[in-house]
């Protein structure tokens, strides 16, 4: 019976091989198929023009739910979910929220970017493993957007927080799946004497971590845990937990409890966190950054979503 439930995963130009954003959102859907037998289907995008006929496609088809993977996709969303109101959408990272047959997934990623910026900022404070001390830290972003201005904002605030000298370094890349920009860009910073880059946006990012691979500086992995990607060279990774939400509002809507409005994802309930930490982070930095995320759990630290100057 549960097969007669089809799902629609509309994923962005980042393709379902990105290492991150839209693979998690794949992974999930996968989760789906096996645990919950529903029927699944995936159409890639190649550009923005394909997001409303791909929406489209799967809505026509009776999709039950049909999902936009990434806040390009928010016009698209509004488009066709008027069009087919009896159709449910799910569209992460973007705000839809005039419609009842549509469910927003928003990610606090501004905490788990403190931690990792409050890592980072320790390492070079304690000038620890691979960093010599320069003071200097990165963070390259797909595109200036409020999805990644959170990730960049939470890491700013971060590694101030723990060391108030810090400079960070921030460039946009303007595509999430342009690796060889996204190499020459950490290499700039690298040039001008970042030790740590996180990386912010998904499929361009394999370039930030080659770089940092290449020449044997860190680099922080988004929204999959990335250390398998350079295991010596990923310092930690900042999850975003995509495949746990596209999951559970799969199977939310399977069992009649779908949701219209935005649903939250973010430390507390896991849906934010941390990846696997580098072999070369100290113990001590390892508890004093758990003790931040436990601070912001307890609402003692409040992570803005907004990058400063
Ligand atoms: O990878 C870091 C962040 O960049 C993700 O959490 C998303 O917010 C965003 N991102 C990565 N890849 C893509 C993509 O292909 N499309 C869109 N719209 N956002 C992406």
């Amino acid at each position: 019976k549960n097969k007669d439930f089809k799902v629609g995963l509309v994923t962005d130009v980042g393709g379902i091989n990105d290492h991150s954003f839209n693979q998690m959102a794949y992974e999930g859907l996968q989760r789906a198929a096996k645990e919950l037998g529903v029927t699944v289907n995936v159409i890639q995008s190649k550009q923005m023009t394909d997001y409303v006929p791909n929406l489209t496609n799967f809505a026509q088809q009776g999709y039950d739910l049909v999902i936009a993977v990434g806040f390009l996709m928010h016009d698209a969303v509004e488009e066709v979910s008027q069009k087919f109101p009896d159709t449910k959408f799910l569209i992460i990272d973007s705000e839809v929220t005039d419609r009842e047959n549509v469910s927003s997934a928003i990610f606090k990623t501004e905490e788990s970017s403190y931690l990792v910026g409050a890592m980072a900022g320790l390492m070079e404070k304690e000038k620890v493993g691979k960093v010599k001390g320069t003071n200097v830290i990165g963070v390259i972003g797909g595109m200036q957007a409020p999805a990644i201005d959170r990730f960049i904002a939470g890491y700013q605030q971060g590694a101030k927080a723990v060391n108030p000298d810090i400079k960070i370094l921030v460039n946009y890349a303007n595509s999430f799946n342009d690796p060889a920009t996204g190499k020459q860009m950490a290499l700039t910073q690298i040039s001008q004497g970042a030790e740590i880059i996180f990386q912010v946006a998904g499929g361009t990012g394999d370039g930030i971590i080659k770089a940092a691979q290449e020449k044997n500086v860190y680099a922080i992995g988004v929204d999959a845990d990335q250390s398998y990607l350079a295991p010596d060279n990923i310092l930690t990774s900042a999850l975003k937990r995509v495949d746990v939400a596209t999951f559970d509002i799969i199977k939310d809507t399977l069992n009649g409890n779908f949701k219209s409005g935005v649903v939250y994802f973010d430390l507390k309930n896991d849906g934010v966190g941390l990846g696997t930490v580098n072999k070369d982070v100290p113990q001590s930095i390892v508890d004093k950054v758990n003790q931040l995320a436990q601070d912001i759990k307890d609402g003692k630290i409040t992570v803005s979503d907004k990058v400063s100057k």
